[in-house]
């Protein structure tokens, strides 16, 4: 059911509708059809498509070369609650027609930061009581909010990991007002992005004490939160750089070895970013291996990087190749736990029609769908899986049982290799993989 607020923000737009391949309609999904069981699920339960509130609502386009090129019609009010509003209108409204069910925000993306922190909480409580109505009209649900602790100038040093204590505090008041809003919109979990934790040098940084704040920064969040009826989980969202030089939460196996390390392994799990993954030149399906790994593949943020150049463009996700190899991964690990896919992706600076949001929310849709059609195929459909078995059968009996049981000892090894010859050549067969995979697009 399509939300409206007092305007209606997307004139002309309907509610986006499965039409299948063949369709010429623009604006209609060809591949992400909700109902459609794929592996057991439907893809709506598979995928559980957010809204991301900061890109899709806040982003203009500014770029450290210039202003945004976006006059938003929700974003025209000076005062502050009228304008909060007037975008969770319009928010409702890009979310119900698109037919996702769920949404994800930082704090002062649902209403501007005022110049105290009582009077920010103040602003918040009322947009969460806005928004409770406006999900409960509509039927959608909170796939995480987090904290924005890297914007306001006075985290240039870091938040949690700030070398001074009152900034520290000050987050900690931030995180707390978060932790109450996710939890009375009953959000699913909760994001910490660590976007200023870390150093710009190592001159001036005590590493150790920088990231044993952050750990119990995070122990604090979960108790806090725990004694206060959430019951969802944590995710630590990795990134290697970007703003900061070096970003405490690098990539998913430094984030699970800092989870390990602070005693957080019972609560948190990841959110891997495509982009993120580039960035610490890793692809998107090496992280959401190693997350699965951990029994900590908890989440997505949906989008991709340029592959000429090294930013965190954030463009909205087309490369079904990506996409299906990353299905691969989700379908083999039983998918997300908790989580689901929050299209962190914004438009570009000169995409400046409305329409285009939608085109993109649609573009991206479809390429996740037609990833998991793809590797539903392969799973089914080739021998793929015979093969991969087939690569590591050594291991299934004999010594090679024996020694995945941790029945052999080194002298063991060594006593086997001399009675054998030199091992017999096996190819790795890649090219084989790969073109089992394209036959399947
Ligand atoms: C930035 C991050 C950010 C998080 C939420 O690179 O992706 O948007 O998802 O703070
Ligand atoms: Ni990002
Ligand atoms: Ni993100």
């Amino acid at each position: 059911m399509v939300i409206l607020g007092e305007k209606e923000y997307f004139k002309g737009i309907n509610e986006i509708k499965y039409e299948g391949r063949e369709s010429d309609n623009p604006l209609a999904f060809k591949f992400y059809n909700p109902d459609q069981v794929v592996a057991g699920k439907t893809m709506r339960e598979h995928f559980k498509f957010a809204m991301a509130y900061w890109h899709t609502m806040g982003g203009v386009g500014n770029d450290p070369f210039g202003p945004g090129t976006k006059l938003f019609p929700w974003a025209t009010s000076n005062d502050p609650i009228v304008a909060a509003k007037e975008k969770a209108d319009a928010a409702f409204e890009f979310i119900t027609k698109m037919g996702f069910d769920y949404y994800c925000f930082h704090d002062f993306d649902l209403v501007e930061e005022a110049s105290s922190l009582s009077e920010s909480e103040k602003r918040i409580q009322i947009m969460v009581d806005y928004l409770k109505q406006k999900m409960n009209a509509s039927n959608t649900k909170l796939l995480w909010g987090t904290a924005n602790l890297f914007s306001n100038p006075r985290y240039m040093n870091g938040a949690a990991s700030n070398p001074n204590f009152e900034v520290v505090a000050w987050a900690g008041a931030q995180l707390k007002i978060a932790i109450d809003a996710t939890i009375a919109l009953e959000g699913e979990n909760y994001v910490f992005w660590g976007g200023r934790e870390g150093y710009m040098s190592l001159l001036n940084t005590n590493m150790k004490l920088e990231q044993d704040n952050v750990g119990r920064f995070m122990r604090m969040a979960r108790d806090y939160a725990r004694s206060n009826g959430f019951k969802g989980n944590f995710f630590i969202e990795p990134k290697p750089m970007e703003p900061t030089k070096h970003q405490y939460d690098f990539d998913a196996a430094t984030s699970i070895n800092f989870i390990r390390e602070q005693g957080l392994e019972e609560d948190f799990k990841l959110n891997i970013e495509v982009n993120h993954a580039t960035l610490a030149q890793h692809t998107f399906q090496h992280e959401l291996q190693v997350a699965a790994n951990a029994g900590m593949l908890g989440s997505i943020d949906a989008n991709r990087g340029d592959y000429q150049n090294g930013w965190d463009t954030d463009q909205f996700p087309n490369n079904i190749y990506e996409a299906a190899e990353a299905m691969l991964v989700f379908l083999k690990s039983g998918g997300l736990q908790g989580g689901g896919i929050n299209f962190d992706a914004k438009t570009r600076r000169n995409s400046t029609d409305l329409e285009d949001l939608f085109l993109a929310h649609i573009g991206g849709a479809d390429t996740f769908a037609r990833g998991l059609l793809v590797a539903d195929a392969v799973l089914n459909n080739s021998n793929y899986e015979t093969l991969l078995d087939n690569r590591y059968a050594s291991f299934e009996e004999g010594k090679g049982q024996e020694f995945v049981e941790g029945k052999l000892t080194l002298e063991d090894l060594s006593k086997l290799a001399k009675r054998l010859s030199e091992p017999e050549q096996i190819s790795g067969k890649q090219e084989l993989y790969e073109n089992i995979l394209n036959q399947h697009i």
